[in-house]
């Protein structure tokens, strides 16, 4: 695959814990903090969030990885000694904020996975839309052993993916999953090897960039609302969503397109 990902310009560059690339509708956000093994401090979260309401508007799909050996350790505990209460609220508060920008990005977001996916890593994992995990990628929760707990989204968004029961298991025992078993779970979508992790998010970011944006609007902002909602305002969400989708320009277009034979078929995958 040839990538020709340029630094990103202006705000973004000046994220200096982020290292922001650009390629036509793809962006690729690395976490760069690889000396502390991409462990998230004040700074590192407050950039993420600021990334990620200020896309660019050529930017129609995201990835977002880790420098060096880890994805990312999670919260960076030093910073954690010594908060007070009121400091702890706001500081969690702060990581919902970060975590529901990119969960509720303007466009889809894809995690490439690689050795420890852990705390507040698997957290941020989790506020993705697509997840790759190459075969170092390995999944836990330390809270426990910690004696904290998540605050990054993790009890809303990990059981959504896992259930309860198997998130408890990884607070509970300190219990780690490797990428196969994060695979089996549905937690990650796709297990390449080692190093191919970033070429398979960028395939699939470029796929994704492909599709009419009012869908993958739909997609993310819409089907995790639908799945919140009791079966009777869910069915009423997906009818008024899907004749928002529909009536777009863009979906006209493409089934037009479909209907006089000018559009790719559904096809398996080679
Ligand atoms: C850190 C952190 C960190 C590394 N905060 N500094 N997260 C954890 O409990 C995971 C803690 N980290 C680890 O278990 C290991 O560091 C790793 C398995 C991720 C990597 O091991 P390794 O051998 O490659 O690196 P290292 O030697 O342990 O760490 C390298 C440096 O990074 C070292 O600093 P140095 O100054 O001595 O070089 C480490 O101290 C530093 N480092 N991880 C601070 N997490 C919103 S709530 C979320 C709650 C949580 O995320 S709890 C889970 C926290």
């Amino acid at each position: 695959m040839t990538t020709t990902f340029q630094p990103a310009t202006g705000l973004l560059a000046s994220l200096d814990l982020l290292q922001i690339t650009l390629d036509g509708p793809v962006i690729h956000v690395r976490l760069n903090r690889p000396a502390k093994r991409n462990s998230i401090s004040d700074p590192l979260i407050q950039q993420l969030h600021t990334c990620f309401v200020n896309l660019p508007e050529q930017v129609k799909a995201a990835v977002v990885s880790g420098e060096g050996a880890h994805f990312c350790a999670g919260l960076d505990l030093s910073e954690l000694v010594e908060r007070d209460i009121g400091g702890a609220v706001l500081h969690s508060r702060m990581w919902h904020a970060a975590f529901d920008a990119i969960q509720f990005a303007r466009v889809p977001v894809v995690a490439v996975l690689h050795g420890a996916v852990v705390g507040g890593g698997l957290e941020l994992a989790s506020s993705c839309h697509i997840r790759v995990a190459e075969q170092s990628a390995y999944f836990g929760l330390p809270e426990g052993q910690r004696g904290i707990f998540v605050g990054g989204g993790g009890s809303v968004r990990i059981p959504r993916l896992i259930g309860v029961a198997r998130m408890s298991d990884l607070m509970l025992t300190g219990r780690v999953f490797d990428a196969q078993e994060g695979a089996q779970m549905g937690l990650v979508s796709y297990v390449v090897a080692d190093g191919a992790g970033l070429e398979k998010g960028i395939a699939l970011a470029r796929r994704i960039a492909t599709n009419a944006p009012m869908s993958n609007y739909a997609v993310t902002h819409v089907l995790p609302r639908i799945a919140d909602q009791a079966q009777s305002e869910g069915l009423m969400t997906e009818a008024l969503m899907a004749a928002v989708a529909e009536s777009t320009p863009d979906a006209q277009d493409r089934l037009r397109a479909f209907l006089e034979g000018r559009a790719g078929k559904v096809v398996k995958s080679s």
